[in-house]
């Protein structure tokens, strides 16, 4: 066993860590405020190749692992949750699916752009009455000779208009339970294909939200993504990675609050003296980094679980719990520690408790986590 990262995993944190100080950081907060997402911070990552870390340089990756990846949506977090999750949703919900069951024609044709940065991904799932209850999706695909005619709608589907190829989840045999779900990736421009809705959100407001929309929408089944019924086990294979993802998120978000909460604390004087030299203050900001220090070694260890080619599924899910709660616990105390100033947004940690909550909640809520860990403990 051992602690330390390797040099280039070193390497990639550094340039990541610049490059979010430099390039991403300064337009965060107005990004935030107008609901703005600013392409030329993707095409500069894509030019820096964190756009497709994990995936081998024959498919137009840079070769590097997950422990390579998580550390870069941390980092990226750790100054705008929002550009995070953009790397996270197009790495590991739309990348991943096609690197691990796209046929060679499906990883030149879609893997190749997505992981050189020239196209973006999304992965649509959620429905609007199937949230948890992922199996419950009504969007169907119906053959019709070579092609599947899919109708319905997706909502909450992360790069929503701005991704180029979505993974989509259908039903694809109404008769048989409705995990007979198929997976296929959609062009945006497929006729019968429409982006409707952008939500307004409490956080990861420069991250753009929407609904999708299927209306006779053709697609070819050269673009069908595994077997056909092997979506659902497509679908939770998937989210297993990416919640390691939303939980490098997490990590970043609260340690992006415990920085400014720290550099904060040592200017602020009351009662005649630093209040980081109270203890009441002092012993906070410990926790702090103690919970965050845990959380980012659940979150190490998981994508190392992955990049040896180990099961992982229990592990993603308990690194997305607790760095989420986490990231809500660090963010919510970074506040109060800059008092009535950490509620305006002259700081930034007003927009880090706000973006920290939706950690709690996607791919997955805290409550399907514990369901996952608590079915795995008992074999269920
Ligand atoms: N990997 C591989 N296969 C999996 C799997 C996984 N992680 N999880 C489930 N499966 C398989 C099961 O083995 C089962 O296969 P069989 O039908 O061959 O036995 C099938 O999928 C159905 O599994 P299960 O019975 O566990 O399904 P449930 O309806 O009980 O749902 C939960 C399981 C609740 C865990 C699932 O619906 C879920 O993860 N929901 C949350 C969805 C989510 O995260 N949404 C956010 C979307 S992104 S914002």
């Amino acid at each position: 066993m051992q602690f330390q990262l390797s040099d280039e995993h070193e390497m990639i944190q550094k340039m990541v860590r610049d490059f979010a100080k430099n390039e991403v950081e300064p337009t965060a907060a107005k990004r935030d405020e107008t609901e703005t997402y600013d392409p030329s911070i993707f095409r500069k990552m894509a030019e820096l190749g964190l756009t497709g870390i994990p995936w081998p340089e024959d498919v137009g990756g840079i070769g590097s692992d997950y422990l390579a990846y998580v550390i870069a949506v941390e980092e990226l977090s750790r100054v705008c949750a929002s550009t995070g999750v953009t790397l996270s949703a197009h790495t590991s919900l739309a990348s991943w699916p096609i690197y691990t069951f796209g046929t060679d024609e499906q990883k030149e044709t879609y893997l190749r752009p997505l992981a050189e940065g020239q196209k973006i991904g999304a992965y649509a799932l959620t429905e609007s009455g199937s949230g948890s209850d992922a199996g419950g999706m009504k969007t169907t695909a119906v053959k019709a000779g070579s092609e599947y005619v899919l109708n319905g709608a997706k909502i909450f589907i992360t790069n929503g208009g701005i991704a180029d190829y979505y993974i989509v989840f259908a039903v694809t045999d109404q008769e048989a339970s409705s995990r007979n779900t198929t997976a296929f990736i959609v062009e945006k421009e497929t006729p019968g294909f429409s982006v409707g809705k952008k939500e307004s959100k409490l956080g990861i407001r420069s991250s753009p939200t929407t609904e999708i929309r299927f209306e006779d929408c053709r697609i070819h089944e050269r673009n069908r993504l595994g077997q056909e019924g092997e979506g659902f086990k497509i679908a939770m294979m998937t989210l297993d990675g990416g919640r390691n993802g939303i939980a490098a998120q997490a990590v970043g978000i609260a340690q992006g609050a415990l920085d400014a909460a720290v550099d904060y604390a040592k200017e602020r004087k009351q009662f005649g003296k630093p209040i980081i030299q109270q203890q009441g203050i002092a012993f906070k900001l410990a926790d702090m980094a103690t919970a965050i220090e845990a959380s980012r070694l659940l979150t190490y260890q998981a994508a190392w679980l992955e990049t040896k080619g180990l099961p992982y599924g229990k592990e993603s899910a308990m690194s997305k719990l607790f760095a989420g709660d986490t990231a809500m616990k660090v963010t919510t105390e970074a506040v109060q520690i800059f008092g009535g100033y950490g509620y305006t947004k002259d700081y930034p940690v007003e927009r880090y408790m706000r973006d920290a909550k939706i950690t709690q909640i996607y791919e997955g809520t805290q409550e399907i986590q514990r369901l996952v860990i608590s079915r795995k403990l008992l074999d269920m």
